[in-house]
């Protein structure tokens, strides 16, 4: 019997740990056996989406290609973890409509606008509140927090290594349905 494909859905703001908690989940599932990927900005916003901006428009194109691409990634049976801001709850609806398997679960990496910017990794928010970057969620463009996440990982509050648990714990409920 095949893997059964499954779409968790990471949305928080930038530098909350979507992609840091993804891709540590995906070792795990990787050394448990299991067909799994990441999709984040590293290899989407460069490639496939590389054409589009962080405009409403922009965000809400990336939202719905990956989404189409998740979409046949499940039919490969594949467990996919995505890491995108996906700011919009419009945006985040249409993706779970596009992906429409039953088996999508929301994921929100909950972390305050002024932790993330202190931990500032790449030095982006200061670029923003300098005014040198457009658009910048929780800076000058709005996030919309989840109102019914399947799961919420306070990141400023729980260790990472807990949240990383807190998932696979899920994932192996969810595998179960
Ligand atoms: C938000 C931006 C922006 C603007 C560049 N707003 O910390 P990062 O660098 O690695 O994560 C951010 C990433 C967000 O891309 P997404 O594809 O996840 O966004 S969305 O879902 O809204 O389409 C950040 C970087 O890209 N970045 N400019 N204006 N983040």
């Amino acid at each position: 019997l095949r893997q059964k494909g499954l779409a968790l859905w990471f949305t928080g703001l930038s530098g909350s740990g979507k992609s840091t908690i993804a891709h540590a989940v995906e070792d795990k599932l990787y050394n448990m056996g299991k067909l799994t990927y990441v999709f984040d900005g590293d290899n989407v916003r460069h490639g496939l989406c590389r054409d589009l901006s962080f405009s409403p428009e922009g965000r809400a194109e990336n939202i719905r290609r990956i989404s189409e691409m998740i979409k046949l990634f499940l039919d490969a049976g594949i467990i996919c973890l995505s890491a995108f801001i996906s700011p919009l709850k419009t945006d985040r609806e249409r993706a779970r409509t596009i992906i429409d398997c039953g088996r999508f679960f929301e994921i929100y990496v909950k972390c305050p606008l002024e932790v993330c910017e202190e931990r500032d990794v790449k030095g982006l928010y200061k670029l923003a509140r300098e005014g040198k970057i457009k658009n910048y969620t929780g800076v000058s463009a709005p996030y919309d927090p989840p109102e019914n996440p399947d799961l919420v990982l306070e990141t400023d509050k729980v260790p990472v290594d807990k949240c990383i648990d807190i998932v696979m714990e899920f994932i192996q409920d969810a595998m179960k349905r």
